[in-house]
């Protein structure tokens, strides 16, 4: 028996002109693997339309099961949504990051039948076969590793995000994974929390399969950009070199973007990105590094365990001028503790390394974070449950900000100098990170 099946991405839009730049990986790669399994899928995306016709097409489609997929900032509109959606007959389940941590309470909303924990790829398969079969589902499935990393399907071509993939300003970018699993501690992300999420297993996927990926998304949507989405690309760095020749070689009009790591980066992988880069002088794409820099203070990376140094985000972002690569900095503003100062700090480093795109972002620690906790203990969060995006011009509007004992007058200044900085790229369009992430 063939079942439909929807899942609906639940997310912040964008920007303003494209609420969905790249579409995301986890329903396209769920949605991929739930059709060769044998199912009639469609994909949904609250961006691409109001809720009313967002439920009037899932209505339409008329799936048995439906699948949510959401990080914290919009979990509330997605059980509003997920509650509208059910109805006789249909069996509604929830995954992804914010669903994986709060677990019970994703439960306790009565709005989704089943509640995914941690990787989707072999739960949904085995939901789906339970629902075909006729049996009821159990309120939470832990998720399993798929097995296999490199033998993930590529995605396949969904109507919900052709649009998006085919949109006439000629930026199609695409999101690809090299592996999974990050080694890292810092006190501000969820991953590291192994009470949720199992320790790293670092999983890798071949030059092969994420060039054969490539090319066809190349072929079937026209993709000029790729950002590759894992948390540090640079972890195996013969894996992402490999990658960077082969499109060199082969895509010299594909635009490239990932997050490195101050710990994570060589000469040699400068040398190889300037080379790339110096093949797509002509076509315009450009090569961007974002590193998650954080601070300029190095009591505050301590504080923050980056296991990073101040002196270390200096020389890569060096290194990256000296090969024409352009380098994104992630500043992280609003962390307790911070101090004058800190402050003098940032400005200096961020002087120092004259990033292509400086990106500050607002703190608003969420649960299953090391901060959240520090700050819970302390009776620091203005309200526990607000996993909200605090943007600059909400928190000018307030007057106040997420977390208490911070000056956000001081916050705010810094934001707006590195926010207003003018912009060495006439072409602003490879920024969709800077204004989201
Ligand atoms: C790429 C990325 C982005 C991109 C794209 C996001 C997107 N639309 O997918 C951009 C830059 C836009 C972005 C923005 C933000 N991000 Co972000 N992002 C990531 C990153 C680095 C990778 C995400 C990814 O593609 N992973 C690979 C896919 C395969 O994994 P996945 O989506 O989790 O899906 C798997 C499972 O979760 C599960 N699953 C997911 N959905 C479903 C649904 C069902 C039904 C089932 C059964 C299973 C299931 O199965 C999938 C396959 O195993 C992660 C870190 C990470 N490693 O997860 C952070 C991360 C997801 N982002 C995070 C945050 C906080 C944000 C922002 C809120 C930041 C901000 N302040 O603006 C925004 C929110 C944007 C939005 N969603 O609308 C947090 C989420 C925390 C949380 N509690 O929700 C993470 C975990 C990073 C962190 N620790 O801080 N992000």
């Amino acid at each position: 028996m063939r079942m439909r099946v929807a899942l609906v991405y639940v997310g912040q839009p964008e920007s303003e002109l494209r609420p969905v730049m790249s579409p995301p990986i986890g329903p396209q790669l769920l949605g991929s693997l739930l059709l060769e399994h044998g199912a009639d899928v469609e994909l949904f995306d609250s961006r691409l339309q109001p809720a009313d016709r967002l439920l009037a097409a899932i209505d339409d489609f008329d799936p048995r099961l439906v699948g949510f997929s959401y990080l914290s900032p919009n979990a509330d509109e997605a059980v509003t949504l997920a509650h509208a959606v059910r109805g006789p007959g249909r069996v509604v389940i929830a995954g992804g990051v914010h669903a994986s941590i709060h677990t019970e309470a994703t439960v306790a909303t009565g709005a989704f039948d089943c509640v995914v924990r941690r990787e989707g790829e072999s739960a949904v398969l085995d939901l789906y076969d339970r629902v075909v079969a006729g049996e009821a589902l159990p309120p939470i499935v832990e998720g399993t590793a798929w097995p296999d990393v490199d033998a993930l399907p590529p995605y396949a071509d969904f109507d919900c995000y052709r649009g998006v993939y085919a949109s006439s300003d000629a930026y199609r970018p695409v999101y690809l994974q090299l592996g999974r699993g990050c080694p890292m501690q810092c006190t501000f992300c969820e991953l590291p929390n192994r009470s949720v999420f199992e320790p790293p297993r670092r999983r890798f996927r071949t030059v092969e399969r994420v060039m054969a990926e490539l090319h066809e998304y190349v072929r079937r949507w026209g993709v000029d950009f790729v950002t590759i989405a894992d948390p540090i690309a640079t972890l195996n760095l013969p894996l992402l070199m490999g990658v960077v020749r082969r499109m060199d070689a082969e895509l010299p009009h594909v635009g490239l973007m990932f997050n490195g790591h101050v710990n994570r980066f060589s000469p040699a992988l400068a040398e190889c990105l300037g080379e790339a880069q110096a093949g797509r002088d002509r076509e315009g794409q450009r090569i961007t590094v974002w590193f998650g820099f954080e601070s300029g203070s190095q009591r505050l990376l301590e504080f923050m365990r980056k296991r990073t140094t101040v002196a270390d985000g200096v020389a890569v972002a060096e290194l990256c001028r000296q090969h024409d690569v352009q380098v994104g900095a992630n500043l992280l503003l609003g962390v307790p503790t911070e101090t004058d100062e800190d402050y003098a700090a940032h400005h200096a480093f961020m002087d120092t390394i004259a990033p292509t795109f400086p990106n500050p972002n607002i703190l608003n620690p969420l649960p299953g974070t090391e901060m959240y906790d520090y700050c819970a203990a302390r009776g620091l969060l203005r309200d526990p449950d607000d996993y909200s995006i605090w943007r600059d011009t909400d928190i000018a509007a307030r007057g106040e900000g997420p977390v208490l004992g911070i000056d956000y007058e001081r916050v705010l200044a810094t934001y707006r100098r590195y926010r207003e900085q003018p912009e060495p790229d006439p072409e602003p369009r490879y920024r969709s990170w800077a204004s989201d992430d």
